[in-house]
């Protein structure tokens, strides 16, 4: 695996310097300045490419180019920017990062309610509470039609968590949901965010799908001539939230991704964090189901509460998932396909001088080091048992 290190440009509090220090010998990153649906200037992408290997790394993964909002409801005008968005990963791949990693989440990205739960040792980790979830969605933004959608056992707990929110939480609550999370490139307040989802109107699971056909019959024989591949990220949390459609949140919902273009072009990142966060999804078994096109791995593990469809996000090696399962079955997927996969240390618990010091949400430097480290520790052990098994088999 290429050991890799996300890296939100020149502003990250985190130095390509920093990042050397980690081991990590790979970066993750995307010109993030860029508006979505504009084409990225093949120049630019040079110059950070330079950077990146000035500071002695090597760019191995875009992420992301945005795909812009009018591709997902396949507004008129969509071709155009999808278009954009195929001439970007070309000049990307000419410049040698090949790996594209993009999602197909409607209006927001990863989404979290918190973004400082204490926990016992005195960290911090990102979480998402349903209720405070549930709170937002029918008292802050007071979606249409919304409680039709919870029980009343759900909105009782949503009016408590808001009895309980002082007026400071409530807002640092609408900014954690809508405002935009590192990399997500979008934000919005409540009424542009009302105006996005009401685009939605007509968008459910089986035109968001269509929609992901067509942007997929237009850029992956580009990106494929270009001898570049697509990373399909998951979705996070893996299931609809404001009414939205998601549709890559399960095994099956992968695998009709790939049906839909054959080409080895059309691929995914692995994101054990997001997928891990619905019990039904065995990640080893993803694994060997869609191996061949998995091109990227986001490693890291959450934790669901009493309330399943609440998580936080735990340390990289305990959580819900079996972390060594998915490593090994990762490392055997490199063997079987001779290629290497680049994997980030996904998210890390703010720790130590992270508390201190400015870092990007989920982004601190020493949790994500942490993370590094164990999983670093993992492959080598992996490593040392499979191949001790091998000589002696
Ligand atoms: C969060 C990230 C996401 C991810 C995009 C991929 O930390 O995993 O922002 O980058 O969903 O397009």
């Amino acid at each position: 695996m290429i050991e890799s290190w996300r890296w939100f440009g020149p502003q990250d509090p985190v130095s390509l310097r920093d990042v050397r220090q980690t081991g990590a010998s790979g970066i993750v990153t995307a010109l993030h300045e860029i508006p979505n649906g504009a084409l990225w200037p093949e120049e630019e992408i040079a110059t950070r490419r330079e950077m990146i290997e000035d500071a002695g790394l090597s760019w191995q993964v875009t992420e992301s180019i945005p795909v812009h909002e009018d591709i997902k409801t396949g507004a008129p005008g969509w071709e155009r920017l999808a278009r954009n968005w195929a001439d970007t990963a070309c000049a990307l791949a000419r410049q040698g990062v090949k790996t594209i990693c993009y999602n197909f989440m409607p209006v927001l990205d990863w989404t979290r309610t918190d973004l400082n739960h204490p926990l016992a040792d005195g960290a911090t980790a990102l979480r998402f509470e349903f209720a405070a979830y549930a709170a937002f969605d029918l008292f802050i933004l007071k979606r249409e039609g919304a409680e039709k959608e919870y029980t009343s056992e759900d909105i009782a707990a949503a009016e408590a968590f808001l009895a309980r929110c002082t007026e400071s939480g409530r807002e640092r609550l609408t900014a954690n949901i809508i405002a935009g999370l590192p990399g997500s490139e979008e934000s919005y307040t409540l009424d542009t965010f009302r105006t996005r989802l009401a685009a939605y109107r007509d968008v459910g699971r089986a035109e968001l799908f269509l929609n992901l056909r067509n942007f997929l019959e237009l850029v992956v024989p580009e990106v494929e001539q270009a001898g570049a591949v697509l990373a399909l990220h998951p979705d996070d949390p893996p299931r609809s939230i404001f009414g939205l459609p998601r549709i890559a949140s399960t095994q099956e919902d992968l695998e009709r991704v790939a049906g839909m273009q054959r080409s080895q072009a059309n691929g995914f990142t692995l994101c054990t964090g997001s997928l891990g966060v619905r019990a039904q999804n065995d990640l080893p078994a993803i694994i060997e189901a869609l191996g061949e096109r998995i091109y990227f791995a986001h490693l890291r593990a959450t934790r669901r509460e009493i309330d399943p469809r609440s998580f936080y996000e735990d340390a990289h090696l305990e959580g819900d998932i079996d972390m060594v399962a998915i490593i090994r079955a990762l490392r055997k997927l490199e063997t079987r396909t001779g290629r290497q996969i680049p994997m980030r240390p996904d998210h890390g618990h703010r720790i130590l001088n992270d508390h201190t010091g400015r870092s990007t949400p989920g982004y601190p430097a020493i949790g994500r080091l942490r993370g590094l480290g164990e999983l670093r520790g993992v492959i080598r052990a992996v490593d040392a048992l499979d191949g001790a098994d091998a000589a002696a088999g």
